[in-house]
């Protein structure tokens, strides 16, 4: 058995025990109310799930195993940049414990043995329409893919409860190997006439991938190594994890439940928020006929988005109730380097401005920017201009949190999920019981 999956192993089977013994004593112990609002409304905040790789504070922003991204910085094994390798934030979150260098070198190693992705996915890739959009074609490669599924197999072959852990640790880490590589394939074929780019096998996982994307800039690769370390779990509930957690649920493999999560990630209230933010921007200085947009220009064209019943993307948030350290994490990258970014300062000034106004609106819970408002207009500036791909590198990096959560799942043994669903008259009845 490989060192990681060894650790995994152990670390699983003792919080599998833990568990037990826990739900035997206090299974009844209560740990939140429902109300009404929260029915109707998204079921925002109620706990009922359990999510092992990191957790959400509506304040200090997301912790995985317990670090902020500022203390990831400083601890985890980082490349010949001062960025973390995300390679590490994946040991990390999959057996808890902050990995060495080599540790950290032996993941690299395994990823790029496990990086061959079945022709099939390509040949079917090529046989859609060039202009589909870099979502639905990350999301079709991804269940193209399933034809390699190990869990898929041994189920079939009949496997015990008890072993389904195994071929999921597999399933996650061939895939990790294999995003990069698909996903820099639907970059090239949609926007550089398929001319595309054989990975380097000198290279880590984040800056092979930048290499194949065709951007040969280091300062790409350290950006890629930091984003997808930030964009890689944010606790069970967003809708891309939570897709991802239901569909697994039900024993579909990890491929199909990574790509049922990628279906949500493709929403403009989520990850597609990266492309709709500079999409904003761009049309923002279109009509100004500006690069350089005073604050003043910039309140005004935000409360046109407003009254044209819109929102403003890249800001609020369902959890959190300050500024997200995802965003302070890219704005720190970008005040070190390209603070002369003309689209930085943008974003840098849409900051200053956007709060105040939807603070002054009243309803919106959290005003201030979240992991969207930024990316964009760095990746501009490394000359990713094309940002109907932004989501799907969000969707590799968010790879390394879903799966590894998906480990856990198994390996602990959760069951399908499968909360209860009201009517309304169901409620009004309950109501009227309630008050009679
Ligand atoms: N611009 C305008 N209005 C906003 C707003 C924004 N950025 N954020 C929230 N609001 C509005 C809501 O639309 C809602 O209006 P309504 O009562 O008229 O329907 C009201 O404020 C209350 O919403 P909320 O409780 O503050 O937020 P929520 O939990 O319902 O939604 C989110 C959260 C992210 C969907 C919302 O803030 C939003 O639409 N933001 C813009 C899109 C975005 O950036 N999404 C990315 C989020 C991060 C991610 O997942 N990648």
């Amino acid at each position: 058995m490989d060192p990681l999956k060894q650790r995994f192993y152990e670390k699983a089977s003792a919080l599998a025990t833990e568990m037990k013994a826990l739900l035997k004593e206090h299974g009844n112990t209560k740990i939140d109310e429902v109300t009404l609002s929260q029915a109707f409304g998204g079921a925002r905040g109620i706990k009922m799930m359990i999510w092992e790789t990191s957790q959400l504070d509506a304040n200090e922003g997301i912790r995985f195993r317990g670090y902020s991204i500022p203390q990831l910085k400083e601890l985890l094994p980082t490349g010949p940049d001062n960025e973390p390798k995300p390679e590490g934030l994946f040991w990390l979150m999959l057996v808890g414990e902050i990995p060495t260098a080599e540790q950290v070198d032996w993941l690299t190693d395994q990823l790029r043995e496990r990086a061959h992705v079945p022709a099939h996915t390509f040949t079917m890739l090529d046989s859609l329409p060039v202009d589909t959009h870099p979502m639905t074609q990350f999301i079709l490669a991804i269940t193209a893919m399933q034809t390699d599924s190990v869990f898929a197999r041994r189920y079939g072959e009949g496997i015990s409860k008890a072993d389904y852990w195994d071929p999921v640790y597999e399933d996650t880490l061939n895939m990790i190997a294999r995003l990069p590589r698909v996903a820099a394939y639907i970059y090239r074929r949609s926007f550089h006439d398929s001319k595309h780019i054989e990975p380097d096998p000198q290279l880590d996982w984040a800056a092979n991938y930048a290499h194949m994307l065709g951007i040969p800039d280091k300062g790409f690769q350290s950006l890629m190594r930091l984003y997808l370390t930030i964009h890689a779990d944010h606790e069970g509930g967003n809708a891309s994890a939570h897709t991802a957690h239901l569909v697994g649920s039900t024993l579909s493999d990890p491929y199909l439940s990574f790509a049922g999560g990628m279906t949500s990630l493709a929403g403009p209230l989520h990850g597609l928020a990266n492309q709709e933010v500079i999409k904003w921007i761009f049309e923002m200085l279109e009509e100004l006929g500006t690069r350089t947009p005073t604050k003043e220009q910039i309140a005004d064209y935000v409360n046109k988005t407003l009254a044209e019943g819109k929102v403003i993307p890249g800001y609020g948030h369902a959890v959190l109730r300050q500024p997200d350290p995802r965003f302070m994490a890219q704005k720190r990258y970008a005040e070190e380097n390209l603070a002369d970014s003309d689209i930085v300062q943008v974003v840098w000034k849409v900051f200053d401005v956007v709060p105040g106004i939807l603070g002054e609106l009243g309803k919106v819970k959290n005003p201030w920017p979240n992991v969207d408002a930024h990316s964009g207009a760095i990746l501009v500036h490394y000359g990713l201009t094309e940002y109907s791909y932004y989501t799907v590198l969000f969707g590799v990096s968010r790879a390394l949190g879903v799966l590894a959560a998906g480990c856990w799942s198994r390996a602990l043994g959760m069951p399908l999920e499968r909360p209860k669903s009201l009517t309304t008259d169901w409620v009004k009845a309950f109501l009227k019981k309630q008050n009679a």
